[in-house]
């Protein structure tokens, strides 16, 4: 049906005379339904992308793109007065995920429909996802974020299976949303839900009973794991989601002619991260209940489930005590027992047990031993967990360590999230650089046609208009559109070192005081949202708010200088801030960052970086050269020998550097305890004077040298278009159909 008939058959009304939340509703009921007329792929072996997070945004708008109808509706709508950016403000967020593991999935889904792959992702409906940040005297207070409604994109299946815990079972409910590829494909993917889950348990903030599992499983995103009930909780929802990802696809083997003996030739299952493994063990046990002996289940999971580490923080590789998986799941106990002996009988080295002396289970080793791949997400992670962090693994098996750089949709993050660049680039080279990125390379012919970098620039400054308006309406925040935008965006964590940039927001604080004003006013932008118990992180937070309160209020400082932190950083947001930037910051402690996605992102859309050599920077490096990107900072061999050594004193950097001595004291100034809280600032301050474990300091001055530099070079106008060209003419490599590609060719073989 078309929209018009839509419309008439739901409200009887014309276009014109309709709300936009009216309008929605129908283009969400066109959309849908035209998914419904689209194929899914066919094949054999087909993929299950399990993962504990699919941060998938917003589709209204993505979708009208992929099916090829966007500008369509868009006339459409503009003929009877409707504004279609208006009408996507009417949708809610999913917020599925954290940041880059769970946008990573919602790219790979989006280029798995595109290229027609076979392949469905498995995960869990979160009634509340991820918490909503909402400020309030500088700091990061968390409430839920509902963002199921009646209708909605989500349609709910007859499937449904028991799931046992120790003591009880659960019945689960699968629910799908179609993923619509660009072209004529579609793929699925899975949300399980529990049918027993109750919202109105939820009180104060994002507080509930954890202990009530029957009623909590699906509520939130990551509950609180600070104690062991919220703990025990990520156990229940873990096995949740891979028991049923395991049954579903054991279900869809048979009907597709599997005899279970056969399994790997029908079924491929990506761990995305450490969260789904005990799919595993669950996979093993339900081909033994099924007929299968022990020796022969393991070899088939063997060749079904492949493993992608996202991190090399030690921290982050989870560990389950015994006494969790006992409680919450006492039938894999025996599974797990048996892994662990076959790895211990064959190996004399304690390190790659699955089940250490302090009776602590290694989920990431289990994976690395009974899965037949393991890959990192990009060249230097990679190279770190082969050489070091899973060097022992890597010696047994070398031949299951392979690379897969990470990539991003250029549907969502470029034709749909920056349409006036899309144009431009269509203009010059033509539409092929839609399904094959690689041929973005030809703009390379432009780079020294004045004509083509004034566009460019047009483009973006129209780019950071909208988002100078869109803050103004959403947020009330005033930026000045002819200053640079220099963006940081991502979860907030030390090791990315927001605290560093804050740091700098502070130098040229005083610089300016001091009369050394910068040539063109700055506004250096935050994004992100901080884990409710991570206690340094919130204080970070709270650094950047103090600072937006003092700085954009100093009549002295704020004609040069802004400090601009935007409330509850989501993918929206995101699709806002990205196209704006000037200077995007990739600035974590070398080693530290896996890969990074923003990266990608804001290259796509034209900014240049300032980071490190980690992650993907290092590739992108590679890709533009020394002219086009401002690296700086330690390299990630300095930074391992330094943690190795065990010798790096902060203290020392702060005695000798009247810079960072500065900045370092004015977090606990008068100014600073007037705006903020006195226990919040003095912890931050002291965590860095004696830890600073993500050595900023060692880095510091590098940072403002180069930033220095780069603010320069940025008035060298159409020099600086040429780098932005340069940028997005070398990002084809980022595009996650070409990651995508790789995981087939090289893994999946679907
Ligand atoms: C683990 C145990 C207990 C509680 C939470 C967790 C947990 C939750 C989320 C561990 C890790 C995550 C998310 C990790 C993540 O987003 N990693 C990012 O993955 C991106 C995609 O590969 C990379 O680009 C980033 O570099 C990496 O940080």
């Amino acid at each position: 049906m078309s929209l018009e008939e839509i419309i008439t058959a739901r409200y009887e009304k014309e276009i014109s005379e309709c709300t936009n939340e009216e309008i929605y509703y129908a283009l969400l009921e066109m959309t849908r339904g035209m998914a419904k007329e689209r194929v899914s792929s066919e094949g054999k072996r087909k993929l299950y992308y399990i993962s504990a997070e699919f941060l998938i945004g917003k589709l209204l708008s993505n979708n009208l793109i992929n099916l090829g109808i966007y500008e369509e509706v868009k006339l459409l709508l503009a003929e009877n007065g409707k504004s279609l950016a208006e009408i996507e403000e009417v949708e809610p967020e999913p917020s599925l995920g954290n940041g880059g593991l769970g946008r990573l999935a919602a790219c790979f889904l989006d280029s798995i429909a595109s290229l027609g792959l076979n392949g469905d992702g498995v995960g869990l409906n979160y009634h509340y996802g991820l918490f909503k940040q909402v400020f309030e005297k500088n700091l990061q207070n968390e409430t839920p974020n509902p963002w199921i409604e009646k209708e909605g994109w989500l349609t709910k299946t007859d499937i449904s299976y028991r799931i046992v815990f120790g003591g009880f079972a659960l019945q689960s409910r699968l629910y799908d949303i179609d993923v619509i590829g660009y072209g004529n494909r579609t793929t699925k993917l899975h949300l399980f839900d529990v049918e027993t889950v109750d919202e109105s348990i939820v009180g104060e903030g994002i507080s509930f009973d954890k202990t009530d599992i029957a009623k909590n499983l699906t509520l939130f995103l990551y509950p609180d794991d600070s104690d062991d009930a919220g703990r025990i909780l990520r156990v229940y929802q873990q096995y949740f989601m891979v028991s049923n990802a395991a049954r579903l696809l054991i279900d869809e083997a048979l009907e597709r002619g599997s005899n279970l003996h056969d399994l790997h030739e029908y079924a491929a299952v990506q761990i995305n991260d450490t969260h789904p493994s005990m799919v595993i063990p669950e996979l093993i046990r339900l081909l033994m209940e099924r007929g299968i002996l022990m020796d022969e289940a393991i070899s088939i999971v063997s060749k079904t489930c492949a493993y992608t580490n996202h991190t090399i923080l030690a921290e982050a590789l989870e560990k389950w005590p015994m006494h969790f998986l006992e409680k919450a799941v006492p039938q894999l106990l025996p599974v797990i027992y048996e892994l662990n002996s076959r790895v211990i009988g064959k190996y004399d080295d304690p390190s790659v047990a699955i089940i250490d002396e302090n009776k602590l289970v290694h989920m990431a080793n289990m994976d690395i031993h009974y899965g037949y791949s393991v890959n990192g997400v990009a060249y230097l992670h990679t190279e770190i967990l082969k050489n070091a962090e899973l060097h022992h693994f890597y010696e047994l098996y070398p031949e299951k360590f392979n690379n897969k750089t990470n990539g991003v949709t250029f549907r969502r993050w470029l034709l749909h999230c920056n349409h006036e660049l899309a144009e431009l680039i269509e203009s010059l080279i033509g539409p092929g650089f839609k399904t094959d990125a690689a041929g973005l390379e030809k703009l390379g012919a432009f780079t020294e046609d004045e004509a083509v970098l004034k566009r460019l620039l047009k483009v973006k400054k129209d780019s950071k208009t909208e988002l100078k308006n869109y803050l103004a309406k959403t947020q009330g925040i005033k930026i000045d559109d002819e200053s640079i935008y220099d963006i940081q965006i991502k979860r907030l964590h030390e090791y990315k070192r927001q605290q560093m940039n804050a740091l700098y927001v502070i130098h040229k604080y005083f610089e300016i005081k001091d009369g050394k004003r910068p040539s063109r006013p700055i506004t250096v932008i935050f994004g992100a949202k901080a884990a409710p118990a991570y206690v340094i992180a919130k204080d970070i937070i709270h650094l950047i708010l103090c600072l937006q309160e003092l700085v954009n209020n100093d009549p002295e400082v704020s004609p040069y200088l802004k400090v601009v932190m935007v409330e509850n950083y989501n993918v929206t947001l995101a699709e806002k801030l990205i196209p704006a930037a000037d200077i995007h910051e990739q600035i974590s402690l070398a080693s530290k960052e896996a890969s990074g996605t923003s990266n990608m992102k804001f290259m796509l859309n034209g900014a240049v970086a300032v980071g490190t050599l980690d992650g993907a920077n290092v590739e992108m490096h590679q890709f533009v050269g020394d002219d086009n990107i401002y690296i700086f900072g330690e390299s990630s061999e300095t930074v391992i020998g330094r943690y190795k050594k065990g010798d790096y004193v902060s203290r020392d950097y702060y005695e000798e550097d009247e810079d960072i001595q500065r900045a370092v004291d004015f977090i606990v100034s008068e100014e600073m305890l007037a705006v903020g809280c006195k226990e919040s600032l003095e912890r931050l301050y002291k965590e860095l004077l004696n830890k600073d474990w993500f050595m900023t300091f060692p880095d510091f001055k590098d940072y403002v040298k180069t930033k220095e530099r780069m603010y320069a070079d940025y008035e060298e106008r159409m020099a600086w278009a040429k780098k932005m060209l340069v940028n997005i003419s070398k990002a084809g490599f980022f595009s996650s159909d070409r990651t995508i590609a790789q995981y087939n060719d090289e893994i999946w073989h679907l």
